[in-house]
């Protein structure tokens, strides 16, 4: 998938080249410090998350710092679940809102719905792009700068501390071409990812091969490595004794939450989020069993049973008690290849 999105950079960089080319051999006769204002309004590609081996993902936007012009289109390559969102104010993923009498947890509107379509220009100010859906999320998204010369900085709401920075320079000032730009995001996030693909390792040697005292303790994603974690569990096979307990626990300095899950959790059967259509206003998108989960913390498992975790954010922990014997594959919903199973004997 790299070495494809690699020969996409590539050939958008070739066409800026060449355009540029073009461009400048019309431009010849003129005087040269012409050539700063009319050569203007190329594409920079900024990486929005990206992947590595061992199931590593990188929750960064890379470059993370980009310069242009104004006029200058940014494309984003949003390869997960990210947003990209201009303004000051932090928002929740998920938020509660009274809904009639009632507390309902709620996703957040001012993260899912965009405010700039695809392609507009950013004049400044607040505007979100919002969520890709779930089946185009492999998906691009591009804001022609149309600003004054500053600092535009921007964040991805569903991975708080994914942010970027877009610096918009005068005319005249000499900037990166967009091939460049698009080796600087290769080697940024490739500093990412080598570390977490080492965190990956450790956390294989070191994980237990047996419960201690009843207990089977697994991590799930690995910490230690900034913005990129593998995601894997450290022990995918679990081997213990009826009666006895697993804990799944995420990193306190993992980038992102997990989910324990039943292997035949079905995603698109469980909404995550269940749309529901105010009357004349916008939609409320309710928070689903898929964030909530169905299974308390502690609960007990019987044979064939299912079990789904809520989320688990960095430091948090859920723990089961299998009962009977059997086989006990499960997933993290959310992040496709991260799985383990559990032979209870
Ligand atoms: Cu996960």
């Amino acid at each position: 998938m790299k070495r494809e999105m690699r020969q996409r950079l590539m050939k958008l960089g070739t066409v800026a080249v060449l355009g540029i080319g073009v461009f400048a051999a019309g431009l010849l006769n003129r005087p040269s410090r012409t050539l700063a204002h009319e050569v203007e309004h190329n594409t920079y590609m900024v990486q929005a998350g990206g992947f590595g081996e061992a199931n590593v993902e990188v929750l960064t936007f890379a470059p993370s710092l980009v310069k242009v012009h104004r006029g200058d289109t940014v494309m984003w390559h949003v390869t997960s679940l990210h947003n990209m969102r201009f303004g000051e104010a932090e928002e929740q993923f998920i938020i509660v809102e009274q809904i009639g009498d009632k507390p309902t947890p709620v996703a957040n509107p001012k993260i899912f719905f965009p405010t700039l379509q695809s392609g507009a220009a950013y004049t400044g100010g607040d505007a979100n792009s919002g969520l890709p859906s779930v089946d185009a999320m492999k998906s691009t998204y591009s804001l022609v700068m149309d600003v004054e010369p500053g600092l535009y900085s921007y964040r991805c709401d569903v991975h708080p501390g994914m942010a970027g920075i877009i610096e918009v320079v005068a005319d005249d000032e000499v900037i990166p071409s967009p091939v460049e730009v698009a080796a600087q995001a290769d080697k940024e996030l490739d500093e990412q990812i080598n570390p977490a693909i080492g965190a990956f390792f450790g956390a294989a040697v070191t994980a237990p091969k047996q419960a201690v005292d009843g207990v089977f303790t697994i991590t799930a994603g690995t910490g230690g490595a900034g913005r990129a974690s593998s995601l894997t569990f450290n022990a995918p096979l679990a081997i213990i004794k009826v009666g006895e307990k697993v804990t799944w626990t995420v990193p306190a300095d993992s980038p992102t939450p997990h989910f324990i899950n039943s292997a035949d959790y079905d995603p698109v059967a469980v909404a995550d989020i269940i749309p529901q259509e105010n009357a004349g206003g916008p939609p409320t998108l309710l928070a689903g069993p898929g964030f909530l989960g169905t299974t308390q913390d502690g609960a007990t498992i019987a044979a064939g049973e299912s079990f789904n975790s809520t989320m688990l954010p960095p430091g948090g922990s859920f723990s089961l008690v299998f009962k009977d014997a059997g086989v006990y594959a499960y997933i993290c919903h959310v992040h496709p290849g991260m799985g383990g199973v559990v032979i209870v004997q």
